[in-house]
């Protein structure tokens, strides 16, 4: 029998050794491509084989071969029903093997890591440019596949689940939430380790969160390590694993791979040169377990184990104490802050505009009022969908949905305000964020309350605690910090939830209502704020500032300047969340005095009189004031329009370009009627300022400036343009008949072997809103199928996309029968391992037509734009065909130094 060892202590003696690639060995083992995880039912002791060079090379975790081994991913092998078998089986045999290990060096304990991979759906994107709001499975579907997979592999030992190369926050929080119950469904614990993939060089997930923004979405799962893997290789991996290293209060993870594929698809990095690039994240202590990703071999773990043996391990930054939520971006509430403001203005019961936008559908308005409160400053967007003639639910979710699709707005937290529980729910499942629940409350009793912030506590949300209890609404002083002080007891003590997360709510009531009952309302709320700061460590307070002045609906100006002055007062009592309108512009300081003496009467409670000197004064408020009242109304969000006067061709090309640029559409139909003036023809502005538009994101996203979502949002502005255009194609614009004819159809395919579709998604998105009409054939495409759909489908072009090794055969293959089919049609090569150098080598060499390597989801448009043109077309292939021959030749030439006269003879002509 083998002693208990525990993962977390080990971690806190040494650095760990994880180990290195699974598809690389296997491969190196002479299996082929397909789907690697039922090699532990049909050939265990080839994946034994595996795991046991690397427990010799020094690795002590080992992962399970599982990491695709859930239905989602293996439906595209139809081996759904092989779930449990897999991970179970996987699972055994690491587990025998370590153990073996174990007791054979019984100082090192081993350990087995089960894998648990992304699958290959997102929650967080749309698989469909139309329909932003729509997603490929649910969460609840996704923790079910992840809650089948891991209850195996929990059954089958692991000491550990590690939940990898994470790419959307909103399916790890699937995983995660499935794990805690998995493991209750087991009945063992077993620690969490995260590993995520950054994938552009603004250092961003491809859902778009900044690793800070990752870390907070994800702190509710107390994970025992984080840490960065895939990505890029070692090199590029030092910034995202400091920044992790930085800020995340976790064990530190870190395993690259074996470099960037090279240009051909394979990795170029020696076991010795990985070393020293690992060095650096030895060196500056940023790591606790090291291992290696795709392209990674036993050579290579023997060689890091080697680089950390005796090597002073990372100590975990220190528990933040401040509240985190995040967006896209993280929101910190430090002290330097002090004070979130939280947009009030999405809400069918506070705004009679959203409720009209929301029930006849225009979301794209219900968007603007979203992105207008965050332009305002809001840091923090309220959204609530309670209304008796709506379905909250299916509103609430899908205006969620929408809003992932807009960077700009989903920059900021959200607050999901609803009383309805289901609501609430379902929002959470939408959300990658760290949101805000508002709220909770103990009106229906403690079990009710406990059980709702449990659930809250799993799925990780801070929440509003209502000062509510069974015998109604808290009004007076005592009562309201008896309610939140018996609500903070029961969420610290009894769920475990940690005070920084939770925010009071000590009920904002309307004053100068008339009732003497209601004088102390405001005044109460600013003591009870005050108690609560002193008493209840951590926790903050909020109100919806906004409730305060219905006595005085109809002057907004009024009504501002009270908010004006109970925030100030609020705030210096502690108070550091507010709903309001982030349009305001009354300012404390700005009011005038009489004015102010007059609402502070009120709020403070000063004078029995207060109510009726107010509403005095308010009747004598000269006409200025009452014009003053209607300037700062906010749902307006309307750009000024665009001016009367001719714009020069410089600034309307600019106009044009930034509309593009940010992905906004206002005022893009006026433009565009200038533009049809200024350049007489529908096609000569797509193909003049918006494509330059379009080139300039590209370059933008390329240098990291710009991030996938906002790409996608660009193409959806393009796609607008073009549909605006479409009325003016006639046919003797110079361009061909009908615009329905007009419109070129493109294939797309990842090639067999291969179910990776991201990448190739975000391309069908980009060139459907470039007015393309694109047949997407799915993962796993023959060169039969895809010879034969082009055969039926004319297309124009064809995109081949692949991420993994195999798939370069693959599309060499797959060009070459496309070839014999005599098809010629410009192709499209892209994907994580593709290249250029590749292309030409040994793609465009197997086809008549022409090839083009296409780096990413922004070029493929432009790229192709020569070759479609009747015009343009010949030129454009012999000039590409000429490029490549040149590389090829570059490649031909062998490896040694030349003189620099020589090297300079030796220049490839381009042109
Ligand atoms: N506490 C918590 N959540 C809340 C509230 C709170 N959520 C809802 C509400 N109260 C805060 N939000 C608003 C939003 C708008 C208004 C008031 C509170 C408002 N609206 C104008 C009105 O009714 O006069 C609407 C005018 C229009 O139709 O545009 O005042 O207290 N936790």
């Amino acid at each position: 029998m083998l002693p208990h060892y525990d993962l977390r202590t080990e971690l806190s003696k040494r650095i760990l050794v994880l180990d290195g690639a699974m598809g690389t060995m296997l491969q190196a083992l002479g299996c082929r491509e397909g789907c690697n995880d039922m090699l532990a039912l049909t050939r265990p002791e080839v994946v034994a084989d595996v795991h046991r060079r690397y427990l010799q090379a020094g690795a002590d975790i080992i992962e399970t071969n599982t990491f695709n081994a859930q239905r989602i991913s293996l439906a595209d092998y139809a081996l759904t029903d092989k779930v449990t078998d897999i991970n179970l089986a996987a699972a055994r045999l690491a587990r025998r093997l370590a153990d073996e290990q174990t007791l054979a060096t019984p100082d090192k304990p081993r350990f087995v890591a089960g894998s648990v991979g992304p699958t290959n759906k997102a929650l967080s994107m749309s698989p469909d440019i139309n329909d932003p709001a729509l997603r490929a499975l649910t969460f609840e579907q996704l923790e079910n596949a992840y809650m089948e997979q891991m209850q195996a592999l929990l059954q089958g030992g692991v000491d550990a689940l590690l939940i990898e190369t994470i790419f959307d926050t909103l399916n790890a929080k699937a995983a995660a939430h499935a794990a805690q119950r998995a493991m209750q469904a087991v009945g063992r614990e077993v620690p969490l380790m995260l590993s995520v993939t950054v994938s552009d060089k603004a250092g961003r997930t491809l859902s778009g969160q900044t690793l800070e923004a990752f870390i907070a979405s994800m702190e509710h799962v107390a994970p025992l390590s984080v840490g960065p893997n895939c990505s890029f290789g070692a090199a590029d991996m030092l910034v995202p694993l400091r920044h992790l290293a930085e800020h995340a209060p976790y064990y530190i993870s870190v395993y690259p791979n074996a470099g960037l594929p090279n240009q051909l698809g394979q990795y170029d990095e020696t076991p010795a040169s990985m070393r020293r690039q690992m060095q650096a994240f030895i060196e500056q202590r940023l790591a606790n377990i090291v291992g290696g990703c795709c392209g990674t071999t036993d050579e290579h773990i023997a060689q890091i184990a080697q680089l950390v043996c005796d090597a002073e391990p990372h100590t975990p930054a220190p528990q933040h104490s401040e509240l985190w939520l995040s967006g896209l971006e993280l929101l910190p509430l430090t002290p330097e802050r002090g004070f979130i403001n939280v947009g009030e203005r999405c809400n069918v019961a506070g705004s009679r505009k959203f409720l009209r936008l929301v029930k006849e559908g225009q979301w794209s308005e219900a968007l603007d009022i979203a992105r207008k409160q965050v332009d305002d400053g809001a840091l923090v967007l309220d959204i609530n969908m309670d209304d008796a003639l709506l379905d909250a639910r299916s509103a609430m979710t899908h205006f969620l949905c929408l809003l992932a699709a807009e960077p700009e707005i989903a920059r900021v937290p959200v607050m999901v305000d609803s009383s309805d529980w289901n609501v609430i729910r379902d929002a959470l499942g939408c959300i990658q964020g760290k949101a805000i629940v508002n709220s909770i409350s103990l009106k229906e009793g403690e079990e009710v309350f406990l059980s709702h912030a449990r659930e809250l506590r799993r799925m990780g949300a801070a929440v509003v605690v209502m000062a509510f209890d069974e015998e109604g609404q808290a009004t007076t002083y005592e009562r309201r910090i008896e309610v939140c002080s018996r609500a903070y007891r029961l969420l610290t003590e009894q769920v475990g939830m940690p005070a920084r997360d939770i925010i009071f709510d000590p009920n904002v009531l309307t004053v100068a209502t008339g009732m003497a009952e209601h004088d102390a309302y405001a005044l109460d709320f600013i003591r009870a704020t005050e108690w609560i700061r002193t008493h209840l460590p951590e926790a903050h307070v909020s109100g919806g500032v906004s409730n305060l002045s219905f006595a005085f609906r109809g002057n907004n100006y009024v009504r501002e300047a009270m908010h004006a002055v109970f925030l100030y007062h609020a705030r210096r009592a502690g108070m550091d969340f507010a709903i309001l309108n982030p349009a305001t512009r009354v300012t404390y300081a700005d009011i005038e005095p009489s004015l102010l003496e007059a609402i502070e009467d009120v709020i403070l409670c000063r004078r029995p009189d207060a109510t009726e000197r107010l509403t005095q004064m308010v009747h004598e408020m000269s006409a200025e004031a009452e014009a003053a009242a209607s300037a700062p109304q906010a749902d307006n969000a309307t750009q000024p329009a665009a001016t009367d006067a001719p714009l020069s061709r410089e600034a309307l090309d600019h106009r044009l370009a930034e509309a593009l640029r940010r992905g906004t559409t206002d005022g893009l139909q006026a433009d565009l009627m200038c533009a049809l003036e200024l350049y007489g023809s529908p096609v000569a502005i797509i193909e003049g300022p918006l494509m330059q538009g379009m080139n300039r994101v590209g370059q933008l996203f390329g240098e990291g400036k710009m991030f996938l979502p906002q790409v996608v949002k660009t193409a959806r502005t393009m796609k607008s343009a073009v549909e605006m255009l479409q009325p003016y194609m006639t046919d003797n614009s110079g361009s061909d008949a009908q615009p329905s004819q007009q419109r070129p159809r493109v294939l797309l395919a990842t090639v067999r072997g291969d179910v990776h579709d991201i990448g190739k998604n975000i391309v069908a998105v980009v060139m459907a809103c470039n007015g393309f009409d694109v047949t997407d054939l799915g993962v796993m495409v023959s060169p039969e199928d895809i010879v034969a759909a082009a055969r039926e489908l004319h297309p124009q072009a064809i995109g081949l996309s692949g991420l993994i090794t195999p798939s370069l055969a693959e599309m060499q293959t797959t060009v070459r029968m496309l070839d014999e089919a005599g098809i010629r049609v410009p192709v499209m090569i892209g994907g994580a391992t593709t290249s250029r150098l590749h292309t030409a080598l040994r793609i465009a060499t197997a086809y008549s037509g022409a090839v083009l390597h296409v780096a990413d989801a922004s070029q493929n448009v432009p790229m192709l734009a020569p070759f479609l043109d009747p015009a343009t077309a010949n030129d454009a292939t012999a000039q590409l065909h000429q490029q490549q021959d040149a590389l090829r030749q570059l490649h031909a030439t062998p490896d040694t130094i030349v003189s620099l006269e020589e090297a300079r003879a030796k220049k490839p002509k381009f042109f």
